[in-house]
């Protein structure tokens, strides 16, 4: 029988539900776990057909991220580890959709305007977070892929991360790191070793950092680590996932929205201590802690882009080294982030669409691009250029020893940090590493610059495809006057701004606003999600102050 006959009948094992209609979102597909198993399976098989395509190894990861426990949901991960290209996901949003009767014939579409060659081998990766529906749903992307002849490798419980890594590490031939768990801790921990080395003040106290796991797939991987070590970074871990729930009252996405410690803190840190989030699948981070008065204070995505930012522009001077690097955010990005990079910093700095994939490819276009978005996704990305010189600069027998060094510390930098996507652990060793070598206290990165005062909210209404935006997201153009009446809000209080836009991974609107006053920035944030219920069909209760 023909391959694709085949998948056609093995999906009906895989039934989609009539009339069901997904969308391949800012992250992949998400929705309730329940609705998922025929995506899952059609996935596997899109993957097969972009491995043929690329010649290459895709991978796939089984997830829902930040979403809750009862979600569930896919990202396709691209041959250098990075998310699938978008014209792809144009074909993962129709092989999702179609209904039983034209599968085969959505399958023959892609082959086609793809020109694939069904004779060619097929690798894909997969890997799953610890939802309790994750086993399941990765076994149907197994289906999928065996289906269509592919060669799978079932990487079982990891981090999207990791996932991600082992997708670049095995199209780089091994250049970039070895694809299995244990080359993942090695590379790392031996760059945060080397790194600090060259610490300051390094005593017990300073090593010690509280990690919320956010009851999820990262603080499995945290233990796993723990060991390659070799105690230069002492982690206490709660919410490991022993009792809690995934992401409840938890996790990087809730400190950040509610700008709040997570459940559990306080037990282990009554004060001053630095501690830390991940997401559910452990590709955010962000950190926090509280002061002696007791008031919590967030460190953010912005935060964490503005200490490696600057700890790698000062090693370029020092090392001499003429590399332009960049900061990469998005609307989120706190105006403080930006005024302090641009005026201060003196740092390019540019804004994208939310959405890794949007940020990771403007800051490829760099010589070194940092990007990070204020939840916490994010990276630096060292272009081939910047490598080469500054693995030149190292072998250079001629340079002063003070440029050595420097070069020596980007080396190893570039050796800590996950270039394919964002990831929690490597940013964690990453900002560890420049805390411990520029010999800072988390007070003293906090002072950097103060954050405007701000607040998120949601909004549910009957469709959010109603709202479209532009400008990076920073404006609504439909439905029309939902930006007029914006604007208008926003000029009532000092320092302020606003937008609001769909999510990506969550049926509902998200409403931003920041002003002078954390008084002025929850009334202006209410005010606007008011707009968009009157606006663009809200549904449900009216949004409360
Ligand atoms: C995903 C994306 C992020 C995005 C977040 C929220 O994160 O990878 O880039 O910021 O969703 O997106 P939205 O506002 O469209 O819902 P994660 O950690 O959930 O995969």
């Amino acid at each position: 029988m023909d391959q694709l006959e085949k998948a056609s009948q093995k999906s009906m094992l895989h039934p989609k539900p009539k009339g069901l209609m997904l969308q391949y979102g800012t992250a992949g597909f998400r929705t309730t776990a329940k609705h998922l198993d025929h995506v899952m399976f059609r996935m596997g098989l899109l993957a097969t057909l972009r491995s043929r395509k690329t010649k290459s190894t895709i991978g796939v990861m089984v997830t829902a991220s930040h979403n809750p426990e009862e979600d569930n949901g896919l990202k396709l991960i691209d041959p250098m580890g990075e998310m699938v290209t978008p014209s792809w996901e144009g074909y993962a949003t129709q092989l999702a959709n179609a209904e039983q009767e034209v599968l085969c014939s959505a399958l023959k579409d892609i082959i086609e305007k793809e020109t694939i060659n069904m004779s060619e081998t097929a690798s894909v990766f997969v890997g799953r977070d610890t939802r309790p529906s994750s086993q399941r749903l990765s076994q149907a992307v197994l289906d999928g892929v065996s289906c269509l002849g592919g060669q799978i490798q079932d990487y079982g419980l990891v981090t999207t991360p990791q996932l991600h890594y082992m997708v670049r590490c095995r199209n780089t031939h091994g250049c970039y790191g070895t694809d299995t768990l244990q080359g993942y801790y090695q590379k790392l921990s031996q760059a945060f070793i080397e790194l600090t080395k060259n610490a300051r003040n390094h005593t017990d106290d300073q090593k010690r950092l509280l990690v919320d796991g956010a009851n999820g797939i990262g603080a499995l991987k945290v233990r796993e680590l723990e060991a390659c070590l070799q105690s230069e970074l002492q982690m206490v871990l709660f919410n490991d996932g022993s009792n809690g729930k995934l992401n409840y009252l938890c996790g990087a996405d809730y400190v950040k929205v509610q700008q709040k410690p997570p459940q559990g803190q306080l037990e282990y840190s009554p004060w001053c201590e630095r501690c830390c989030s991940f997401d559910g699948d452990a590709d955010r981070i962000v950190y926090y802690y509280n002061d002696s008065d007791g008031s919590f204070h967030l460190l953010d995505g912005d935060k964490i882009a503005t200490l490696i930012s600057t700890y790698l522009k000062e090693l370029l001077t020092q090392a001499g080294l003429n590399l332009q690097i960049a900061v990469v955010q998005t609307a989120y990005a706190n105006g403080s982030s930006t005024q302090y990079l641009e005026d201060i910093m003196k740092v390019t700095v540019s804004c994208t669409k939310t959405g890794v994939k949007h940020l990771h490819h403007a800051a490829q276009k760099f010589d070194i691009g940092v990007y990070f978005e204020a939840n916490g996704h994010g990276t630096a990305l060292f272009s081939e250029k910047a490598e080469k010189e500054i693995q030149q600069l190292v072998k250079d027998p001629n340079v002063s020893d003070e440029k050595k060094h420097a070069a020596k510390l980007l080396e190893n930098t570039i050796n800590l940090i996950n270039q394919a996507t964002g990831d929690a652990i490597s940013d964690m060793l990453v900002i560890e590493a420049v805390l411990a070598i520029r010999g800072m206290t988390v007070q003293e990165w906090d002072s950097i610059y103060t954050d405007l005062p701000n607040r998120q909210l949601t909004v549910k209404v009957a469709d959010r495809r109603m709202i479209d935006t532009a400008d990076a997201e920073r404006r609504a153009v439909t439905p029309a006057g939902l930006q007029d009446s914006i604007d208008a809000l926003v000029k009532k209080y000092t320092k302020a701004r606003a937008f609001v836009r769909p999510s990506g991974t969550e049926d509902l609107v998200r409403v931003y606003a920041e002003a002078e006053t954390q008084e002025s920035a929850d009334v202006l944030a209410h005010e606007v999600s008011l707009a968009v219920y009157h606006m663009a069909g809200g549904v449900g209760e009216k949004p409360k102050p």
